[in-house]
């Protein structure tokens, strides 16, 4: 079993709040994997003030994909980072340039793609909180802060991503559409992707931990 849990290297794609995120964490606490968010890592960046969190601030706040070269060079550095664990990355790749990079470097073993009707990504991103730091993720009526508008390990306030107001929204749902549809079809051509369609994270999730339980 040691064995086959050293080869777990993983991608989730998903369309903006599909879920991603949350899903990772469940995995991540289920099966002790690494979960690498580019998204939150690149938050992170913003937040410090680091010469990449100025280099790709524009990009997050108008809801552009950052620049495959940028992309690639942060996370080969991630992936050099957690040398010899088992990853998921989740929102890398996006783009089949990128997808390519990461097989030159490390091909992943399985790709989830989770599918969530629009009109439900809408009203999720509405209702959800983040804290930076930490990259906790919180969703008002779904995952609620023990305090309202405080983290729970911390207690530090939380934030609105700037990316969620509704036409920021649309603009990262139409990215998605135009360069990450691809990499769902470069996966499936490869015959990697795992694919999971609903409306609630909790609907999908025995499906995928059925799905994982049968790899790992
Ligand atoms: P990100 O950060 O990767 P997105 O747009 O891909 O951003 P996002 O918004 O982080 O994805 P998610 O992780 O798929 O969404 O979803 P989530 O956070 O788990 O869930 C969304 C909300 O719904 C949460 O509040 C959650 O609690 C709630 N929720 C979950 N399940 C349910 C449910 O069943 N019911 C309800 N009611 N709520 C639920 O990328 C951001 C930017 O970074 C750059 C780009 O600029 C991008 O726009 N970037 C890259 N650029 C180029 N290449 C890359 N590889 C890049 N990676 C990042
Ligand atoms: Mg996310």
């Amino acid at each position: 079993a040691a064995q086959a849990q050293a080869a777990f290297r993983a991608v989730i794609l998903g369309a903006p709040g599909s879920g991603k995120g949350t899903v990772s964490n469940r995995i991540a606490k289920l099966f002790g994997v690494c979960h690498i968010s580019t998204g939150d890592r690149l938050r992170y960046h913003i937040a410090k003030q680091t010469d990449l969190g100025k280099q790709v601030k524009e990009y997050l706040d108008s809801g552009k994909l950052v620049p495959d070269d940028a992309m690639m060079k942060f996370v080969s550095q991630e992936i050099k980072l957690s040398k010899g664990q088992n990853w998921l990355l989740d929102g890398f790749p996006r783009t089949v340039p990128q997808a390519e990079m990461l097989d030159s470097v490390h091909p992943p073993s399985l790709v989830i793609n989770l599918t969530v009707p629009d009109a439900v990504i809408l009203e999720r991103v509405k209702n959800r909180w983040i804290h930076v730091p930490s990259g906790r993720v919180y969703n008002i009526g779904f995952s609620d802060p023990k305090v309202p508008g405080k983290d729970d390990v911390t207690g530090e306030p939380l934030t609105k991503r700037r990316d969620d107001q509704p036409e920021i929204v649309q603009r990262r749902l139409h990215e998605y559409e135009e360069k990450t549809r691809p990499v769902i079809d470069y996966y499936d051509e490869r015959g990697l992707l795992k694919d999971f369609a609903g409306v609630s994270t909790d609907e999908l999730w025995p499906q995928i931990q059925k799905c994982l339980h049968a790899l790992i």
